[in-house]
């Protein structure tokens, strides 16, 4: 008998711009609008998958731009997997790792797609090929980054009002750490018990001003700080997750497995937030998780405000996963002005939701992507193989 395996006959890529609901304001880079590079992968037995690689601020995150995961996939990843069997995801990470180095978000786009087609084919979540969901709903904090101390309470108190979070992000390190404090301290006093606060810097600090800050932060009754200090001063991380009681947690140290585990072995962090995108997708982020587990970690379910699409993704991993003890941030879709999935994300009584279906649990709506492509739909999009 002759296995109908399935190849892969096509890959798309597609850039979306999204505006936000409001000014993101990030000590790097106040966001305005969102960009995130669409993966369509189509099988030869008719199935399709999708993924989303998105990044935050142009290239004032990290190395990649949106532009750079588009070109990544269009010149590289995709050329090397046409042809191959679809179900073979294994296969197409292990073959990526070795011709593509970094470009960790180019490679999640086209993993999750993968993921999504086989699941599909499959007739299960991606979930189940992670060993299954173990829960349905997971808790999604809010982050407060309007860039004014006032906006930030009002919108903290509708959010709580209408139980759609209870746990703030606060964005700071734009201001010097004096204002910064002030601001955090404002922010908890007037949510008393209410809600939870946390911040995250984005790498802002010295370790000077991180000494001071953690000191004022904890005092304010802050209870984690992300990234404070550049990724790669591992020393200083370590530093102040030994001082201080506040949890530090490493966001842009982490990308990837081996930073993963060099930062727990450097007890360099308390906690660890997996962004699938920074880890290079499902099975490398998975594997993140791993080792913040083994070294006895918190873990936090980050996003880099992908759309629905991307957070459905996280939402399939993060799901399996026994304790996430400082819960998620899965909010991208709400940030966003436009919803590109037929079925959005539901968010109630402070938590994100699983969303049912096979696959990923998500499906374009056609006349959101045709709306939101940066070509306009007006020239033709990029296509790799066909
Ligand atoms: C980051 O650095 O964590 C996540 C939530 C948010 O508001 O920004 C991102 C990026
Ligand atoms: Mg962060």
């Amino acid at each position: 008998m002759v296995k109908n395996v399935p190849n892969i006959d096509l890959i798309e890529t597609t850039i979306l711009d999204i505006p936000t609901i409001r000014g993101h304001v990030l000590s790097m880079a106040t966001m305005r609008t969102q960009t995130a590079v669409l993966v369509e992968i189509r099988f030869s037995d008719g199935s399709v998958g999708i993924g989303e690689g998105t990044t935050i601020g142009g290239l004032s995150y990290g190395a990649e731009s949106p532009e750079s995961i588009r070109s990544a996939i269009d010149t590289y990843i995709g050329p090397a997997l046409l042809g191959r069997e679809g179900d073979d995801v294994n296969g197409a990470i292990q073959l990526v790792d070795k011709l593509v180095k970094g470009n960790r978000i180019a490679k999640t786009a086209v993993e999750i797609a993968l993921w999504d087609g086989l699941g599909k084919r499959l007739g299960v979540p991606v979930a189940q090929l992670f060993g299954g969901a173990v829960h349905d709903r997971l808790p999604v904090a809010w982050t407060l980054a309007s860039g004014n101390s006032e906006t930030d309470i009002l919108e903290a108190q509708e959010m709580i009002e209408t139980r759609r979070h209870n746990v703030f992000k606060l964005k700071i390190g734009k201001q010097s750490v004096r204002e910064d404090v002030a601001h955090v301290a404002r922010i908890k006093q007037t949510v008393g018990d209410a809600a939870r606060v946390r911040v995250d810097v984005n790498q802002a600090w010295s370790l000077d001003e991180a000494r001071w800050g953690l000191k004022g932060l904890q005092d304010a009754g802050c209870e984690l700080v992300e990234q404070p200090v550049q990724a790669r001063f591992q020393r200083a991380m370590a530093e102040l997750t030994s001082q201080y009681e506040i949890a530090v947690m490493a966001d842009e140290s982490l990308n990837g497995p081996e930073d993963a585990l060099s930062v727990a072995a450097s007890n360099a962090a308390d906690v660890f937030a997996i962004k699938v995108a920074q880890s290079g997708g499902l099975k490398r982020a998975s594997e993140v998780i791993a080792i913040g587990q083994a070294a006895g970690l918190g873990l936090y379910g980050g996003t880099m405000l992908e759309t629905g699409l991307g957070t459905a993704a996280a939402l399939q991993l993060f799901s399996t996963v026994e304790t996430l003890h400082w819960g998620t941030e899965l909010f991208g879709p709400l940030l966003l002005t436009g919803e590109i999935l037929a079925e959005p994300i539901t968010y109630r009584d402070f938590c994100v939701e699983l969303p049912a279906g096979n696959g990923i649990g998500a499906t374009l709506d056609p006349d959101k992507i045709a709306f939101f492509r940066r070509d306009g739909g007006r020239t033709m999009k990029t296509v790799v193989g066909g």
